[in-house]
């Protein structure tokens, strides 16, 4: 079995790839649910949607979020009504937050709520919130503290980060199956999402970090920096404000802990950039994701790297 630490668009398209080169019941997916919000009422987790649209082959291309040709007639109700629409539910997203919020409201927990949206849309695999308590990714700016959702969606990023916050994270637990996939893992991949935001808070959850550090699975991660700035969002602007570095180097600072190898572009491997930085080796990997033909063979790379660690480096030292 196959645990994939994923959040955001990037790691959306990853899990896709994996999704085309792996047993469907071999992949366990662990997500990110800093952004979650409540919208128009609805308990909404962009990123459990993201990862759940794309493993039942409905997630928007083109907007790399929501379902594939949706429209948006009840936000232009929303509109007419004075409604905030600046956060965009399409018509068939919506039925996946009513669903959960109906669920959410009746008792059960975010984990459970995920398994029957998962099972209404025929997915094998397993996708499991970080946890089921809530914890907000919460972000300080020269405009002061923002949720996730205002910084990126309604101030588009543009909003000099100071800081960053995951409130709820110090009593959250992580959510069943989490630290057991972690540990029984035959590999652990991180995908190329947001190091801050979309994966530093699983990581924030105290037993999921442990779990990646005393795990006999090796641990491979997927670069989301280039050189010395992000495939794409705020990823640079956010590891700088935590005082990591843009490059391989901070990905690898931030993951120290625990991985193994990270792949990165081609050109961060050459004789100028260093070849392992805090302990973790570089390979060098076509790391975007333009085509599904480029999403598999990331994919597939990704588990060779994983498959060609014997034993574990620092498995001994934790
Ligand atoms: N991203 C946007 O840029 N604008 C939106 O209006 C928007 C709505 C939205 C609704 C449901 C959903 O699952 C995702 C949505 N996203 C939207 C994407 C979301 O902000 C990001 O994918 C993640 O939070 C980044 O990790």
């Amino acid at each position: 079995m196959i645990a994939v630490l994923t959040g955001g668009t990037g790691g959306a398209k990853f899990v896709l790839g994996l999704s085309h080169v792996l047993p469907a019941e071999e992949l366990v997916v662990i997500v990110n649910t800093g952004d979650d919000l409540v919208w128009w009422g609805l308990r909404v987790s962009p990123d459990l949607d993201s990862i759940t649209y794309a493993l039942a082959g409905i997630l928007s291309r083109e907007r790399g979020w929501g379902v594939d040709g949706d429209t948006f007639h009840c936000r232009d109700a929303m509109a007419r009504l004075g409604e905030s629409v600046w956060f965009q539910l399409g018509d068939r997203d919506l039925a996946t937050h009513l669903t959960r919020t109906r669920l959410l409201s009746h008792g059960h927990s975010l984990s459970e709520a995920t398994g029957e949206i998962a099972r209404g849309l025929s997915i094998r695999s397993a996708v499991l919130p970080m946890s089921d308590s809530p914890v907000e990714t919460r972000v300080l700016t020269d405009r002061g503290e923002l949720s996730f959702q205002e910084y990126f969606v309604r101030e588009r990023f543009r909003p000099a980060v100071e800081r960053v916050r995951f409130v709820g994270a110090e009593s959250a637990r992580p959510a069943p199956g989490v630290t057991e996939a972690i540990r029984s893992a035959e590999a652990v991949l991180v995908a190329p999402s947001n190091p801050i935001t979309s994966i530093g808070p699983i990581l924030a959850i105290s037993g999921i970090a442990d779990a990646l550090a005393s795990t006999n699975a090796p641990v491979v991660a997927v670069s989301p920096i280039v050189g010395s700035a992000a495939v794409s969002g705020p990823a640079g602007d956010l590891m700088q404000a935590q005082g990591l570095s843009v490059s391989t180097s901070g990905v690898a600072q931030a993951y120290r802990e625990f991985l193994d190898v990270l792949l990165v572009a081609p050109k961060d491997t050459a004789s100028a950039a260093p070849s392992n930085a805090w302990g973790v080796q570089f390979r060098a990997a076509n790391i975007l994701m333009r085509t599904d033909h480029e999403k598999s063979s990331l994919a597939r790379e990704a588990l060779a790297a994983a498959r060609s660690i014997k034993r574990r480096a620092r498995s001994a030292t934790v």
